[in-house]
């Protein structure tokens, strides 16, 4: 990008999701800087701008899936269930940008293509798709982790005469999918959450399952007007609990090892733990992600749970044949997963044993010749993680350096928020940051929180330029690996923390595994000792 004709902001915050929109409000109303966000959705919202698929609802629960930065703000939404549902989401986003008036320097279906580090002015030079030039001092990448969609690359897409959809792309007017055959591609997260709604609207639903997973009850249900009242009345010890736990959320993992009780009294636990649903079933034991023994219990309960529930023995036994530890992938929780199979009008199909071969103008046909008509194909095929949506831009650092070549071997970050070679560009839970492993309100908060002290830091020193040094990038690499090999995490091969998902990317655990308040304490330490591990210029 030119310089000529650019409009010119102290910050150029790219993404109007949780991330860019705190951003600005930091920024602009904390900081008094210019700063405009470019956002390429036609609305804010980000994540629940763009997946509004059957059944998309957050895995956080309500009352610590919001910001807790303000107290009015938290204490003015009501949230209506225990997991709020994508509509729900998006209101609440809405209201955020309403109530913060961050409209007026959100602009809206404008793409970002292209930024370039001008070192003469030190600043970045930014146009849009559509041509627009912006410069800046700043740049802030407030992308989303999960927001590049992966539409597998299956011969014969281009011939199938019915619909296709990928869940993160879904028509915002819906789909009607009564009478229709449906076939479903992917069973994370996603697939998990959309298979009983779809089953319940279409005529069959046919799910195509390469890797079967662990799922737990969500045990959704409407909040009642006390549990309303005790979120209003306690903002702080909710927001410090959120801040003290690894991952982020509202409950502690429990301090003792699987080996410390009976198989009888274990079998309580995670009963109980199944009873109340969600994703606190992994706080139950400290040693569940780090003790393959320990972890096994808890998987065998689990399959023993999808056995119990899918009728069909065949079925369950595909549902059940899980090969990873509990948790080494994201693990999902549902609203009826498990019990959709037992609906005569949903089949699953294993294309572990038989690959999908080519989509035809009919249906899926499968490698040993099985074909399967379809009126609609959904893929819920996840995401190009982490670094896809920013690799999509074309981002040019210091001496002619691209982020694609910076990270050819896989993403190298300081704190998972700057690249060497990358002057004053942030990365707002990039690669490297803790955010996926987390309930990501809370990174987001302290990753913008963060971001916005150095930017402040460098303006009461009149510094031009901060930038990480390769040896801090290298040496917070390091320290992510040994992070993520102290745990099982790195055991499930095929998972999108290591790229695994999307052909011909590097394999690189990204996310940061030591836990949410030790990453807040090492970036705290970091700005305490002047920022160690970045290098300031001034003009
Ligand atoms: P995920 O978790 O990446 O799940 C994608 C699913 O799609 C998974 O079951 C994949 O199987 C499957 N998949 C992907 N490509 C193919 C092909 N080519 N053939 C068959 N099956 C395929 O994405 P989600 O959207 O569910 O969740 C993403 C995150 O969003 C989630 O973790 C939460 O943090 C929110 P595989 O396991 O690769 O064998």
């Amino acid at each position: 990008p030119a310089a000529g004709s650019a409009t010119t902001v102290d910050a150029l915050i790219v993404g109007a999701g949780f991330s860019g929109m705190y951003q600005l409000h930091c920024l602009r109303d904390r900081l008094g800087l210019s700063a405009r966000v470019l956002e390429q959705g036609s609305g804010v919202g980000g994540t629940w701008y763009w997946n509004r698929y059957p059944g998309a609802r957050c895995d956080s629960e309500s009352h610590s899936y919001c910001f807790t930065f303000d107290k009015e703000l938290y204490e003015e939404w009501e949230w209506s269930e225990r997991y709020p549902e994508q509509p729900e989401i998006l209101r609440y986003l809405n209201h955020v940008a309403d109530r913060l008036d961050l409209r007026r320097d959100i602009q809206l279906d404008t793409r970002v293509k292209a930024a370039r580090w001008d070192a003469g002015a030190n600043r970045w030079l930014v146009e849009t798709e559509a041509g627009e030039r912006f410069a800046a001092t700043w740049l802030i990448t407030a992308v989303g982790c999960l927001s590049s969609a992966n539409v597998p690359k299956i011969p014969g897409l281009e011939s199938f005469e019915g619909d296709w959809y990928h869940t993160g792309q879904w028509p915002h007017e819906g789909v009607d999918l009564t009478g229709k055959r449906v076939g479903q591609i992917g069973t994370g997260s996603t697939g998990i959450q959309a298979v009983p709604v779809i089953a319940a609207a279409a005529d069959h639903l046919t799910v195509f399952q390469r890797t079967a997973n662990y799922s737990i009850p969500a045990h959704n249900a409407p909040l009642t007007r006390e549990f309303k009242d005790y979120v209003k009345r306690n903002r702080e010890p909710l927001r410090a609990l959120m801040q003290s736990t690894p991952n982020g959320h509202p409950f502690a993992i429990e301090d003792r090892s699987v080996h410390d009780l009976t198989p009888d009294e274990r079998e309580a636990v995670y009963e109980a733990a199944w009873e109340k649903g969600g994703l606190q079933f992994r706080a139950t034991f400290r040693d569940l992600l780090v003790d393959k023994a320990a972890n096994d219990t808890a998987a065998a309960f689990l399959k023993r749970k999808i056995r119990q529930t899918v009728k069909d023995p065949a079925t369950a036994a595909l549902l059940a044949n899980i090969d990873h530890p509990f948790a080494t992938k994201r693990p999902p929780i549902d609203s009826h997963y498990f019990e959709a199979y037992n609906r005569p009008n949903v089949s699953l199909v294993d294309v572990r044993s038989d690959p999908i071969e080519r989509i035809t103008p009919t249906g899926i046909q499968l490698r040993s010749g099985a074909e399967h008509e379809l009126d609609i194909i959904v893929f819920a095929t996840g995401f190009d993680a982490m670094t896809g949506a920013l690799l999509k831009i074309d981002i040019t650092g210091r001496d002619g350096l691209t982020l694609k070549q910076a990270w050819e071997a896989g993403p190298k970050t300081y704190l998972g928020l700057q690249v060497a070679g990358f002057p004053n560009l942030f990365t707002v839970t990039g690669p490297g940051s803790p955010s996926v492993l987390c309930n990501m309100p809370v990174a987001i908060e302290q990753h913008v929180e963060w971001i916005t002290g150095c930017i402040a830091h460098m303006r009461e020193h009149g510094f031009a330029r901060v930038e990480t040094t390769p040896e801090s990038a290298d040496r917070w690499v390091a320290h992510v690996n040994d992070a993520a090999d102290a745990t099982l995490l790195p055991m499930a091969g095929h998972s999108w923390y290591l790229g695994a998902n999307i052909p011909g990317k590097p394999r690189v655990f990204m996310p940061y595994a030591g836990g949410m308040a030790r990453y807040r304490r090492i970036c705290d330490d970091v700005a305490a000792h002047g920022y160690e591990g970045f290098e300031f210029a001034a003009g």
